[in-house]
């Protein structure tokens, strides 16, 4: 129902997002969707480019007097680093008179963990600057715009999105503590790793100067939760309508995150059942069934059921090490420490507003898929009328229907 792609090099002139699927008529807040751009700069640890950088959101597409036309949307970010790197990104064949910036060395030792062996391989590139450039992360600035679009679509029907980061390398919260949205939603923005427990965040700022001063890099543990979403996103009926798959995905493919656990996740795997399974209990004055507990993360048998759905994100340290590791030259093929590009030493904060874009994005989907409808107006009249029925089949007995 609801895509879309993204284009746009880290050291290019900007990124581009086009937005398909997006129904006519929802109001679009840029200062609010500027705001998750700046959300995603933030965060302890961070390196030098986001100082930079200021992101905001240009419209070039499917937006007339602030509301949406049902048309392609298609959202530009500048680059404000560009002019530091056309004598390196000019797209000409030559490079064009007037070209700022410095002309850079080629890239030639890949950063192990990066994508940059591969791709070299795979493109043919002998400059893996063609590899790094579009590989960077630096790509999901695009993502949050798209992502931020579709949360106000979600926040127009009182589904809200919010995050925390739970873990920075070995530094944890407790594993018993659950964040509640309300919590997460809570945290401030100032705060530089928005970790639920102030303590445990103190820790964790330590451990990232730990880091850097031995010039290695920080991994770590966030969580998405949504709230307000209704029952029945998603399907049990076939494997890609699964909503945990879809959203597994959707926070697999952000740079560096190499798992993905849905309410408990792994810990799933090692309770027996009676600690896992979620109770349905009756509701004392009617309504739907209540859950005393949501380890689920709001998803059975691939389909929302009303709980928070709850999303965690693992990510691995970034690939840059300052005291790099060993790798090859490809121009000489001799043993030699890794390229060192400018780079971040933790990124977690970053990638929790990310997983929020990403999660938005698919629950939006999602929503659009059950509700559906060319306009707000007409969701509007089909999300109503379920909620009708929703409260019909759990009326209290007797009661008028
Ligand atoms: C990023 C921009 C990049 C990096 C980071 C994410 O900017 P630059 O390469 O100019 O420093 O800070 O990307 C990586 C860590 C990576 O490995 O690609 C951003 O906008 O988030």
């Amino acid at each position: 129902m609801l895509r879309f792609l993204t284009a746009g090099e880290s050291h290019g002139q900007a990124l581009v997002v086009t937005i398909d699927g997006m129904p006519a008529g929802l109001d679009v807040d840029l200062d609010a969707l500027n705001a998750q751009l700046r959300r995603r700069q933030g965060g302890y640890g961070r390196g030098r480019r986001m100082a930079i950088e200021s992101d905001q959101v240009e419209v070039l597409a499917g937006v007339r007097h602030g509301r949406t036309t049902g048309a392609p949307i298609a959202f530009l970010i500048r680059n404000r680093d560009w002019v530091n790197w056309q004598q390196t990104m000019y797209a000409e064949h030559e490079m064009p008179e007037g070209a700022t910036g410095a002309r850079r060395a080629e890239v030639t030792r890949p950063r192990p963990g990066h994508a940059d062996l591969a791709g070299a391989l795979k493109y043919g590139h002998e400059d893996i600057r063609d590899v790094l450039e579009r590989a960077s992360a630096r790509e999901t600035a695009a993502r949050v715009a798209a992502g931020s679009l579709a949360r106000q679509l979600l926040a127009r029907f009182g589904i809200r999105i919010a995050s925390h980061v739970a873990a920075i390398g070995d530094v944890t919260l407790p594993e018993e503590r659950i964040v509640s949205f309300a919590e997460a939603a809570a945290i401030s923005e100032e705060a530089p790793l928005r970790c639920a427990d102030v303590g445990v965040q103190q820790r964790m700022i330590a451990a990232i100067d730990a880091a850097r001063e031995a010039g290695d890099t920080l991994g770590g543990i966030f969580e998405v939760i949504a709230t307000g979403v209704p029952v029945g996103l998603g399907s049990y009926v076939q494997w890609d309508r699964k909503l945990d798959g879809r959203l597994g995905q959707a926070l697999m493919c952000i740079h560096a995150i190499k798992a993905v656990g849905i309410g408990i996740g792994p810990e799933a795997a090692i309770r027996r059942g009676s600690r896992v399974h979620d109770e349905i209990l009756p509701a004392r004055d009617g309504g739907t069934p209540v859950r005393p507990t949501n380890n689920a993360g709001g998803l059975e048998g691939g389909v929302t059921n009303g709980e928070d759905v709850r999303v965690i994100g693992f990510m691995k340290p970034i690939s840059t090490l300052m005291k790099p590791l060993r790798s090859v030259d490809l121009a000489t093929m001799t043993e030699s420490p890794a390229a060192i590009e400018r780079s971040d030493v933790c990124a977690v904060p970053a990638a929790a507003v990310v997983g929020e874009a990403m999660v938005a994005f698919v629950l939006a989907d999602a929503f659009l898929e059950k509700f559906g409808g060319d306009s707000i107006d007409e969701i509007d009249r089909h999300y109503a009328a379920t909620a009708e029925q929703v409260r019909r089949r759990f009326a209290p007995r007797g009661a008028p229907a």
